[in-house]
């Protein structure tokens, strides 16, 4: 029986202590050995920021890739072993600032894997800049007078583009966080998970306590019906964004689903030579 040990690789995290993000990387763990995930094919990338130092600490295979980046690396991973299970990760920065387009692109496009976003509503590497989620009049390094931009809502936006798995989750509530982790993994098509993971070091606004009391947690409500495109976004609307469990899930054929040549073997598994004489027969359809 898998553990959640067998999913660290025993490196101690430089993470400030108590910050959001350990409560996601320990959910990520413990629902990756509930799933008990062959460690062969267990992939995570992550972009760059405190949050992208997860996949340095994830056991599989990990990539820390580049800013902004996790999600275009991972969809990649996953085209060409679809074997794997993939799941990419980044901070609020790196998926709703550099890397808004890929966010929405790759949540459209309805590829199977799961992406975490680790949400601190500020730029915790660089030392606490605004992020486009920052409240506005959040007071920061780069705000000393305050924010002046509205914030993007990432689950308002996440359902505009499209996802068939929303959900969102919070630092401070483990047991949800691992459940829904391990129900975006078995989603079938890509799954968004938007985590309210406190910076302890730089946002002294929306801390812990701040986003326990603010947060409204849907499990309890036990009429809401997550299939309900309406209804979900009402309820993103009514708690401005501020709401936790799965928001929105519907099924549709995902991207592998509708690829063409779907039942083929990964690619990475296919003899990719060719010989002399292919290739000669290959160059001469150009000419
Ligand atoms: C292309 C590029 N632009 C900018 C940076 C600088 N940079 C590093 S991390 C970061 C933002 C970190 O914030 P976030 O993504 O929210 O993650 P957190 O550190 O809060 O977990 C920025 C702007 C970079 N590394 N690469
Ligand atoms: S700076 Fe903030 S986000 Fe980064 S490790 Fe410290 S508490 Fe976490």
């Amino acid at each position: 029986m898998a553990t959640m040990q067998d999913y660290s690789n025993k490196v101690t995290p430089t993470w400030c202590p108590g910050c959001g993000h350990f409560s996601i990387l320990r959910a990520i763990q413990v629902a990756a050995s509930k799933l008990e995930i062959p460690i062969d094919k267990f992939a995570s990338i992550t972009g760059i920021g405190c949050s992208g130092r997860l996949s340095g600490y994830l056991n599989g295979y990990s990539f820390h890739g580049i800013h902004g980046r996790s999600l275009p690396i991972a969809q990649g991973i996953k085209m060409a072993n679809k074997e794997l299970v993939v799941i990419a990760a980044g901070g609020d920065g790196d998926g709703f600032a550099i890397g808004t387009s890929h966010t929405l692109h790759a949540i459209r496009r309805n590829l199977n894997m799961t992406y975490i976003v680790l949400n601190n509503q500020i730029y915790g590497l660089t030392k606490g800049h605004t992020s486009p989620l920052s409240d506005t009049g959040l007071e920061t390094k780069s705000t000393p007078f305050g924010s002046m931009d509205n914030p993007l809502k990432p689950g308002i936006t996440a359902l505009a583009a499209g996802a068939t798995y929303l959900a969102q989750g919070f630092s401070g509530l483990q047991d949800q966080l691992i459940d829904i982790i391990v129900k975006g993994i078995e989603h079938d098509g890509f799954s968004i998970i938007n985590v309210f993971s406190p910076c302890v070091t730089f946002n002294k606004v929306n801390t812990y306590q701040w986003y326990r009391e603010n947060i409204k947690n849907i499990d309890e409500d036990s009429t809401y019906d997550s299939s309900n495109y309406q209804a979900a976004m009402n309820k993103l609307i009514e708690t401005d964004g501020l709401c936790s469990g799965i928001i929105y899930q519907k099924n549709e054929p995902s991207f592998l689903d509708r690829l063409q040549g779907k039942d083929a073997k990964p690619l990475t598994d296919l003899n990719l030579k060719i010989s002399k004489d292919e290739f000669e027969n290959l160059l001469n359809k150009f000419k």
